[in-house]
């Protein structure tokens, strides 16, 4: 990887924003065979998405839009919601770039990717030149403001970005945020979570593309969050690639989707002669894997990459679909179909209304648990956090049942698996969280559209 050896020059083409009147095009592409017509169309026949990094200055190119509203359904802003953009200097925040790329974003009916909260890259001068506790303290302030500036329009914040080291150490990345204390991390999440609970929240890195010691020391702390509850609901990968990627990328996913976080492609671009293969083997094993979320493209046309001369990915120069384009397609239309009820048109909400209301009251349950609901709404959709508390001797697996009212639907949740997404729906414990001590409690949560208001939940050992 040349990660950090690469000096791009983009000059910020400094014209003005013109609204677009495009209208929403998404996941209606498809032909007499069934088979879609577009990367975002084919995507979300399988429930998941097809983005690109997005690049505010670009906005103005019609070329590059006209593909952008065309193919993909996420945007991830290439560099509008870095810490330096948003941040130049302490405590004045800057969302010029992020806003206008959300503005697109909503107003094509696509969904949003943030990146990156926290990184040691793209600091602004300020924070390079701070350490401790001072530092910490600005760091946990960053992560608050942005991740309340963009409160409820955002569908997964990369949290923290490329904290691992190369190599085989398996360990954290020196960086002055990392000198602040090891669990720089774990807060982080926590003052996300807390500024925007309807936000996913991330782990993001590059070289963690097969099971080795970087992505086995990432894995080994994610399955330390979900142990003590700090809030994790996925982990990114980056996948700059050049040609196929390890025969192991797979089972790589699959290892932490089966911690119980989402797993999502969120760089990716491939060099090599063997591109169009290797673009077909990422996508086949992301959709393979039930919680791959998503791919994202990490710019639209070669000639938009940072990695110069490369031609990494999708589409040429003039924008042209290239054989990488035809094999990421047809992988995205050979996966297995969901649901047809499973709405697949995403909807960012906009007004973030109701603070968080505690909803049913805990029903005592002879059945040795009970289960309580909290939520968080805002006008069409929710976050329900559950929280599952052993009666007077401990669990060893439990099941909950949730009755949602019409109207309202489930479209991803964490910690437990579920069967249903609406009206009643029952949860099971995962793996880590089924046993709970007498009188404790354990929580899981769930993200849906529609009005929760009025749910109930019962609660039995199983
Ligand atoms: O380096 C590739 C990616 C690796 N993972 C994290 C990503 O955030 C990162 O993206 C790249 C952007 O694609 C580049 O566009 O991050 C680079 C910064 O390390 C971005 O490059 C910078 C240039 O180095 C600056 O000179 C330039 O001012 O982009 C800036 C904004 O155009």
């Amino acid at each position: 990887m040349k990660m950090t050896s690469r000096s791009l020059s983009r000059a910020a083409l400094a014209s003005a924003f013109l609204a677009t009147t495009l209208g929403v095009s998404l996941v209606l592409a498809t032909s007499a065979t069934g088979a879609a017509s577009t990367l975002g169309a084919a995507a979300a026949q399988s429930g998941r998405y097809f983005g690109a990094a997005v690049a505010a200055g670009k906005l103005g190119d019609s070329t590059y839009v006209n593909i952008l509203n065309r193919e993909f359904t996420m945007i991830t802003p290439e560099n509008e919601m870095k810490w330096d953009a948003t941040e130049p200097n302490r405590g004045q925040f800057n969302y010029s770039g992020g806003d206008r790329i959300l503005n697109q974003a909503v107003s094509t009916g696509k969904r949003v990717r943030g990146h990156a909260l926290l990184w040691y890259q793209q600091e602004p001068g300020w924070a390079q030149r701070m350490e401790g506790s001072d530092l910490r303290q600005a760091m946990m302030n960053h992560v608050t403001q942005v991740a309340t500036h963009y409160k409820g329009k955002i569908y997964a914040w990369d949290v923290v970005n490329e904290a691992f080291a190369d190599g085989g150490s398996g360990g954290r990345r020196d960086s002055n945020l990392q000198r602040t204390g090891n669990d720089w991390i774990e807060a982080a999440f926590r003052a996300a979570r807390a500024a925007d609970p309807a936000a996913k929240l991330c782990y993001n890195d590059y070289n963690t593309d097969g099971v080795n010691a970087k992505s086995t020391g990432i894995y080994n702390m994610v399955k330390d969050f979900k142990s003590r509850g700090v809030p994790i609901d996925c982990v990114g990968f980056q996948s700059h690639l050049s040609g196929n990627p390890p025969g192991d990328y797979q089972a790589n996913l699959q290892r932490f989707a089966d911690l119980g976080v989402e797993v999502q492609i969120t760089e990716l671009d491939i060099a090599g002669s063997n591109q169009a293969n290797a673009y077909g083997a990422v996508t086949r094993a992301c959709v393979a894997v039930a919680r791959c979320a998503g791919i994202t493209t990490w710019g639209i046309r070669d000639t938009d990459s940072w990695r110069t001369g490369e031609n990494p990915l999708l589409f040429d120069g003039n924008g042209n679909k290239k054989a990488a384009y035809n094999s990421v397609l047809d992988a995205l239309n050979a996966a297995t179909p969901t649901n047809p009820t499973t709405p697949t048109t995403p909807t960012t909400p906009t007004t973030p209304t109701t603070p968080t209301t505690p909803t049913t009251p805990t029903t005592p349950n002879p059945s040795g648990c009970s289960a309580s609901v909290s939520l968080n709404s805002w006008n069409g959709g929710f976050v329900a956090t559950v929280k599952v508390t052993a009666g007077s001797s401990a669990l060893n697996g439990w099941r909950v049942t949730t009755n949602l009212p019409s109207g309202a639907a489930v479209t991803s949740s964490w910690s437990a698996s579920n069967s249903g997404t609406t009206g009643s729906v029952t949860w099971s414990n995962v793996s880590y969280n089924g046993t709970v001590a007498a009188g404790q409690s354990t929580e899981f949560g769930f993200q849906g559209t529609g009005s929760a208001e009025g749910i109930t939940s019962t609660c039995a050992a199983s």
